[in-house]
């Protein structure tokens, strides 16, 4: 979230697409009752489905699963033509004065310099901006230069007429325009909407740029930076932003910072590439601190042995070869017969992840699984033959499977991130039952005994394990404590004030925040944002003071958020550019006050820089401005563009009717063999969507006796004009089958998914939710997944769960 969960009752609109927080998150879900019933909010969901969210909304539209970036693209066209946009925001904070390379082009649906060989953009020199001899951007402040973002945006986006959008979407074309009227009335300065999103944007191979898409509208209307404005993505997993922030995926390490590539394996211009200099005169372009916070982690993981004589340990690091080692990419090579063996923590793969019979078959090459987890998964079981929820036959797969029982969080103390991103620290409830054992002991007590190994008997590079600091005073048992003291980060030795030359902390001493970071070797910082939550003062996590004096919700006392304790990020854009709130009233988060920043939250801002200077808010970014264009950042253009899902109900994309290359997004992850296993509407003609039920946690919760009562097996929703076509009734079995396989459910028949008109043609969706397998005491059931295709976003991999086609008969 750019934004906090508190924040949202500060909303004037609340806008939830793309998920379904009422029964996800329905905790949070009270921060838009608050918002309607003391801000007179108003609420609209776009779903496929009529939800729970829906139920509640003052408008609900409905909107074919997949077809997002079409709407809310016809929505930017719909507020550049209508001029519904917050002006003095947008000149003076977003990038639409910059110039754009001659050479950027964008036709039939393709960006320039794409190879269909490589399914990829390799050459994105040209999407950037036109720089002077000094390197500095070019801008046209009238606006009128026939390349600037903002003319270039307005052309791109004019094919996204509402009759266009409404045959794409199949929303219907009142439905549609009374949603954009009403965001549209967001772009008053004052006026804020919050979105709220979730899976609904990011299951899907475009999943990213969907994303984009809503942010380019919040920074049209002025929304972000705001109370009550901003994108916010609504986690899953009570840690998941923790995973990200502590750079759990393959090409990031802690804080966000990347793991260099194959290529790069001169240190010096690895820092130099991230350490980027500002686009235009006057910007802080924050970034320019990477190095210091890259030698602080380095310091971290390898103490003494990281000096500047060995650039800090670079060499240590592993270099990723381009696009990485993504979960679809892994399993991948599993099926392939590539990886001997996997170590599942708290991952139950063949589940949640798309195309069973795939990975079913990939787990069957390996010699060896580990799973570190409290229950016995459907994962730790895939050998076992469950009749026709798994039909395998157990002497045919020689995999070897160790399970490990681990404890679960409310077992152990520790800190989670929340959406908000707030690190909160918790205590543990209970001790863990009989042998299980903590994560942390179970995998300290395994790099203990590798160690042990490469130090007797070496072996290929060694130096990265052998290295390593292990400052733990039980080095088999490192407490939750001392790992967020080190993620924190201390002093190494004295450190002192540049400017004046007082002591800012004794060597040893815990910092105070991510200023104090150096690139010398003088302090460590396990994850720079993590920064100043366990200071000398202690653990800031563990803050419990509910006080709100300005009544905005931003309780700065209350655990701690990273950055630097800032609640709401880019809030220096919540003042005009003079540094006064676009609304004093109502909506004030910092303001200039003649000497500083200052206000209800933590100024995200160079704290003394005054307005006259000519600072712009976004400070990470180089140009110090949000960027509509979003350069070379995305593997599929720099303005997003509706492509179909890999399986589509209509067979083409009609922006792009004579060009099958842009039927779906070029420049997804999607792997050759996936390819063939694509279905086609003529056989497979509903589409399908997959979703979560309030009563049950993933395949977790099919372990606990209460939720498996309260939802007791596999059921669809299917709508009533579609059960009345095929002549089923509410109750029957039903057979639901995609290109990879078929689950049997009791059909729930319903008036919440209706028909849509897509393309000319009626569409039905189908709602399928996730939750059964055939572990646990649940009765045994069928998985999902077994139905879904096996393809990823062009950026972040993620699989394409929400929109697939499939068939539905009587069982
Ligand atoms: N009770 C419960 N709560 C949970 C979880 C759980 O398992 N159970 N899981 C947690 C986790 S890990 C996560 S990630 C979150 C997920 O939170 P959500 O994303 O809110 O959950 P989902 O139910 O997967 O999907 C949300 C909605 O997206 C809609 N949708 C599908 N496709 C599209 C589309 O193309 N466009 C639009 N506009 N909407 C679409 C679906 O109809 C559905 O209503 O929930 C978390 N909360
Ligand atoms: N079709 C479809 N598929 C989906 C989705 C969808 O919407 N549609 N959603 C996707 C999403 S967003 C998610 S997050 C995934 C969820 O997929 P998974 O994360 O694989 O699902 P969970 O059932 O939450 O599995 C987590 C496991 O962690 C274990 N666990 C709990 N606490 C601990 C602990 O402290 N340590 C260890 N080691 N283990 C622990 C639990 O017992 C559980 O078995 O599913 C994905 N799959
Ligand atoms: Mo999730």
């Amino acid at each position: 979230m750019t934004n906090h969960w508190v924040d949202i009752k500060n909303a004037d609109l609340i806008l939830i697409m793309g998920g379904n927080a009422a029964e996800a998150h329905p905790c949070g879900f009270k921060w838009v009752t608050e918002a309607k019933a003391h801000n007179k909010a108003r609420l609209i969901v776009v779903d496929p489905r009529f939800t729970r969210s829906a139920s509640v909304a003052d408008f609900y539209a409905p909107i074919r699963a997949g077809a997002d970036i079409a709407f809310l693209g016809g929505l930017i066209n719909y507020l550049l033509e209508n001029d519904k946009i917050q002006h003095e925001y947008v000149r003076n904070y977003t990038d639409v004065s910059f110039i754009v390379k001659a050479g950027y082009d964008f036709e039939n649906g393709l960006f320039n310099g794409y190879d269909q060989g490589r399914r990829s953009y390799p050459d994105k020199s040209d999407w950037g901006y036109e720089l002077d001899e000094d390197g500095y951007a070019l801008t046209d402040p009238t606006l009128t230069h026939p390349r600037c973002v903002f003319n270039l945006m307005k052309r791109h986006y004019s094919r996204y007429t509402a009759d266009m959008v409404s045959s794409i979407c199949g929303t219907p074309k009142d439905a549609m325009l009374k949603v954009w009227e009403a965001i549209a009335e967001t772009s008053a300065p004052g006026k804020t909407m919050t979105i709220m999103y979730a899976l609904g944007w990011t299951q899907h191979s475009v999943g990213s740029q969907m994303i984009r898409t809503g942010a380019m509208v919040q920074l049209l209307l002025g929304n972000i930076g705001m109370p009550g404005g901003g994108m916010n993505a609504l986690r899953g997993h009570s840690n998941i932003q923790g995973l990200t922030d502590l750079g759990l995926l393959s090409n990031l390490l802690p804080g966000y910072l990347t793991l260099p590539a194959d290529g790069e394996q001169d240190y010096a211009a690895y820092i130099a590439k991230r350490t980027t200099k500002p686009l235009r005169p006057g910007q802080l372009s924050y970034w320019q601190n990477y190095e210091k916070f890259h030698v602080s982690l380095m310091k971290t993981w390898y103490g003494k042995n990281a000096t500047a004589e060995n650039n800090w340990g670079y060499d240590w690091l592993p270099k990723l070869d381009i696009p990485g080692y993504d979960v679809l990419k892994v399993f991948d090579m599993m099926y392939e017969g590539k990886i001997n063996g996997y170590f599942c923590q708290g991952f139950n793969p063949i589940a949640a992840f798309p195309n069973k019979a795939k990975v079913g078959a990939a787990l069957a090459r390996l010699k060896y699984l580990v799973i570190m987890d409290p229950l016995a998964t459907d994962t730790s079981e895939f050998w076992h033959n469950a009749g026709d929820f798994n039909d395998v036959d157990p002497a045919n797969i020689q995999t070897t499977v160790f399970r490990l029982p681990t404890s679960c969080f409310a077992e152990e103390n520790g800190s989670l991130v929340n959406s908000g991103r707030w690190l909160q620290w918790h205590w543990k409830g209970a001790e863990p039952p009989a042998e299980a054992r903590t994560d942390i002991a179970i995998m300290a007590g395994l790099f203990q005994r590798m160690r042990e190994m490469y130090r007797k008997d070496g072996g290929a590079y060694a130096e990265p394990i052998l290295n390593l600091d292990w400052p733990y005073l039980q080095p088999e048992d490192p407490t939750p404590e001392e790992l967020a003291r080190e993620f924190s980060g201390k002093a190494l030795a004295d450190l002192t004030d540049p400017a004046t030359g007082a002591l800012l902390a004794k060597a040893g001493e815990q910092l105070a925040g991510f200023a104090q970071l150096r690139a010398d070797g003088s302090t460590a910082s396990g994850c720079w944002i993590f920064c100043g939550s366990w200071t000398a003062q202690g653990n800031q996590m563990a803050r419990r003071d509910n006080a709100d004096p300005y009544g905005m919700g931003q309780t700065l006392g209350w655990a701690w958020a990273w950055p630097a304790n800032r609640r709401i990020l880019y809030n220096r854009a919540s003042a005009d550019p003079s540094g006064k709130p676009w609304d004093p009233e109502k909506k004030r988060l910092v303001w200039w006050n003649g000497k500083a920043w200052a206000g209800t939250d933590v100024p995200d801002f160079k704290a003394d820089s005054p307005p006259e200077d000519g600072m712009s808010p976004f400070i990470m970014n180089p140009e110090g401005v949000a960027r509509f264009f979003a350069v070379d950042k995305m593997a599929e253009g720099p303005f997003p563009e509706h492509y179909e899902p890999f399986e589509t109900p209509i067979g083409r994309n009609p922006l792009h009717p004579d060009n099958p290359q842009a039927t779906c997004n070029p420049a997804a992850r999607v792997f050759k063999g996936d390819m063939d296993v694509f279905g086609k509407a003529d056989e497979f003609p509903y589409v399908a969507t997959t979703y979560r039920l309030t009563e049950h946690f993933h395949y977790w919760t099919k372990h606990c006796r209460l939720n498996a009562i309260t939802q007791p097996e596999q059921f669809v929703e299917i709508g009533e004009a579609l059960a009345k076509e095929l002549g089923i009734v509410a109750g029957e079995r039903v057979k639901v089958a995609s290109n990879r396989g078929y689950i049997k459910a009791v059909a729930v028949v319903t008036k919440r998914i209706m028909p849509l008109t897509v393309d000319g043609k009626t569409v039905h969706q189908v709602g399928i939710p996730i939750h059964w397998g055939f572990s646990g005491v649940a009765r045994n059931g069928y998985i999902s997944n077994t139905l879904t295709p096996f393809v990823g976003d062009g950026n972040t991999q993620t699989p394409e769960f929400k929109s697939f086609l499939v068939n539905v008969e009587k069982a």
